[in-house]
């Protein structure tokens, strides 16, 4: 079963259409020139069925990438946010992992993006565990990689731009070549930035350090951890980040919505801390789950159900 041959509904460009159907020409600008913008976003079950974690947050963010690739949807924020529920409801999934792409039409070739329309489509499928299985209980291996990541002025890392996604994946394609899971990537002053596909957290002396989002995406699952860590009574700080300090760090882990809260054991070689995962990173783990599973009274304003309560009871 490839990506392209399975059964299902796909939502493009207004409207469900067969899985197999939503093709795009070979002359799709995007595809030469890599100017598009997407989302990750998972559904969960829940008692009450369905459920997408933070939809509007994962909504605005790919507005803002748009914006800040001056790519115009040609849809308002509220259809984007009903198409996701809609495709996880027509494709009968319990848990989903939803792609929104934005991407530019075959209607002309060169490097001047105007004059070529703006496309979106949205897939929803099944995705578990995202760096294999056991990573969320044993945690994974990382190596800095030799890549760098980018510099602020180069590709502007607050937009989930289809472009950037070549760094991640030389990143991570070396790091798993070397036999890690993941890539660390420092950013052009060897500061500490992010994993190929996910934020990163340290902690040492029970204080949780986040790096500064300069050359890291402004990730939704770190803001929920964020806000979970808080609500532990954790302090958490953003600042510059070295290297050495995750040779040193009680405990490391990342984030993002296809790793969901990751332990990190090694880094380069060097276990961190006792070389599994720590008591608070166990803990926010804990919650998150919770979390998304509805299981959390306070947090319970992060979902969406897929289907409104009306629906249900029809
Ligand atoms: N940094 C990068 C570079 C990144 O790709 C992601 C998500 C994050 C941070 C975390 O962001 P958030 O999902 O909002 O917490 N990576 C997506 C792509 C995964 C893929 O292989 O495709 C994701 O997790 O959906």
């Amino acid at each position: 079963m490839t990506m392209a041959d399975r059964d299902g509904s796909i939502w493009l460009d207004g409207a469900l259409v067969p899985w197999r159907s939503a093709t795009t020409h070979v002359l799709t600008h995007t595809l030469h020139y890599g100017l598009g913008v997407f989302e990750g976003v998972r559904a969960y079950a829940t008692a009450t069925g369905p459920a997408i974690f933070r939809l509007r947050e994962h909504t605005r963010r790919l507005f803002d990438s748009a914006r800040i690739l001056r790519l115009e949807l040609p849809h308002s924020f509220d259809a984007i946010v009903d198409a996701q529920r809609a495709v996880v409801a027509a494709n009968g999934l319990d848990s989903a992992y939803i792609r929104p792409l934005v991407f530019l039409g075959a209607e002309k070739m060169g490097l001047d993006p105007v004059g070529a329309a703006v496309h979106v489509a949205i897939a929803a499928w099944p995705w578990g565990a995202y760096l294999g299985d056991g990573a969320l209980e044993r945690g994974i291996r990382v190596k800095i990689s030799s890549f760098a990541r980018h510099h602020v002025n180069v590709q502007m890392c607050r937009a989930k731009s289809v472009s950037t996604y070549t760094n991640s994946i030389l990143a991570g394609r070396e790091a798993r070549e070397n036999g890690y899971d993941e890539a660390l990537l420092l950013d052009t002053d060897g500061f500490v930035a992010e994993g190929a596909g996910e934020n990163v957290f340290v902690v040492r002396d029970g204080v949780l350090y986040e790096p500064e989002l300069t050359s890291a995406l402004e990730g939704v699952t770190r803001n929920s951890l964020v806000a979970l860590a808080r609500d532990e009574g954790l302090e958490v700080r953003a600042r510059r980040i070295t290297r050495d300090e995750l040779y040193i760090a009680d405990e490391v882990f990342f984030t993002g919505t296809a790793a969901e809260v990751t332990p990190v054991v090694e880094v380069d070689r060097v276990k961190v801390g006792t070389g599994t995962p720590g008591p608070i990173t166990r803990r926010l783990q804990q919650r998150f789950f919770a979390a998304v599973r509805g299981e959390d009274e306070r947090f319970v304003h992060w979902l969406t159900p897929v289907t409104s309560a009306m629906q249900r009871a029809a």
